[in-house]
């Protein structure tokens, strides 16, 4: 085989993917709610209840953002944002919701 046929061959080579399972990742802290974010206490339900649990976490820090553990898991879910603390800006999401 010539180097030309060699080149040739490659080029008519046919690429395809192939998918062997569905798969997803969850790209959220374990403390917000992967079904519904603003579902602070994952019932199902968006409510002033889900923010009164944020705003209570932040009443009992001082007022301080909370960083959220990297183990366990909620319920409660109070970091409706995501990113990884519990603050003000969770509080907003929850009652702009
Ligand atoms: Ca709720
Ligand atoms: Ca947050």
């Amino acid at each position: 085989m010539t180097k030309r046929q060699h080149l040739h061959g490659r080029k008519n080579r046919r690429l395809f993917f192939e998918q062997f399972e569905d798969r997803r990742m969850l790209d959220a802290t374990p403390w917000t709610n992967p079904a519904l974010a603003e579902d602070v206490d994952s019932d199902t339900f968006v409510t002033g209840t889900d923010a009164h649990i944020i705003v209570e976490m932040l009443i009992a820090s001082g007022g301080q953002p909370v960083t959220v553990p990297m183990e366990g898991v909620g319920p409660p879910f109070p970091d409706v944002d995501g990113d990884g603390m519990v603050g003000v800006g969770d509080w907003e999401e929850s009652v702009t919701c």
